[in-house]
């Protein structure tokens, strides 16, 4: 079986990294669009527009199932998506994990895109799943650029810049942009300790699992990886090898 992700660039290690954990056999194809990238400033045409033409190469190449490892682009296509592609393959998105941290924490913070940060579909995600507890939207404008390039200068900047800007009774902080787990570590040394940092990639990875009516094997053979860049066959960027799991993955890549 072939699990597809489709994201602007290196946001969605996380959560191959995560499938690839939990089902190694599985084959993944890896589609990035570094012609398009970063989709934040985009319009909601042209974002469909790449995630309908992502989806498509995916499908001519027998993908299972079509798996969107970016929060942008779920809050501003997955509907338009699922209409198009479901029942044919299922369609899994990605949200901020703020049910999780309201769970646990007291008060929330969500680092995010600007775009998603601005979102109705955030509001909504607060509106249906914080339970009432305060939180607080922080953008971290450049930050997922930063982490696509493997600046690492101008990614500890824009971390800093965020820190500084959530409120330090945060104690817990939700990376609601597949890119920002990449860099988890530097994050969590700008917050105040006792943050905690939640994700969406793990939940993303066993929810595409459940489409599929697959359980965790662990211990199988390693699946083919396959990358594509902006519909083209291709390497994952020189840049994926800050990142031990884009190392992992380039490694397998062929
Ligand atoms: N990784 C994307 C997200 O989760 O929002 C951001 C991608 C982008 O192009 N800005």
């Amino acid at each position: 079986m072939k699990v597809a992700l489709i994201d602007s660039g290196l946001g969605l290690l996380s959560t191959a990294g995560w499938v690839r954990h939990l089902v190694p056999d599985l084959d993944l194809l890896l589609l990035l669009d570094p012609d398009g990238a970063p989709w934040g400033p985009r319009s909601t045409s042209f974002i469909t527009a790449r995630l309908f033409a992502a989806a498509h190469a995916a499908l001519e190449r027998d993908a299972d199932a079509i798996v969107v490892p970016c929060n942008t682009a779920t809050v501003t296509a997955i509907d338009a998506l699922r209409s198009e592609f479901e029942p044919r393959v299922p369609v899994v998105g990605t949200v901020p994990a703020v049910k999780p941290a309201a769970a646990a924490g007291s008060s929330i913070a969500v680092w995010a895109t600007v775009r998603t940060t601005a979102s109705a579909y955030q509001t909504r995600l607060i509106a249906d799943f914080a339970g009432g507890k305060p939180v607080e939207r922080v953008a971290c404008p450049g930050l997922a650029e930063a982490i696509d390039r493997g600046d690492v200068a101008a990614a500890s900047d824009a971390i800093a810049d965020a820190a500084e800007r959530t409120p330090r009774h945060c104690d817990a902080v939700v990376l609601g942009c597949t890119h920002y787990p990449l860099v988890a570590a530097e994050i969590l040394g700008r917050l105040p300790a006792g943050a905690t940092l939640y994700d969406s990639a793990e939940a993303v990875a066993r929810q595409t699992l459940r489409r599929l009516g697959l359980t965790p094997a662990p211990d199988g053979p390693e699946g083919a990886v396959d990358v594509m860049l902006s519909g083209r066959p291709g390497r994952l960027p020189d840049s994926a090898h800050a990142y031990p799991v884009g190392r992992v993955l380039d490694a397998a890549a062929r």
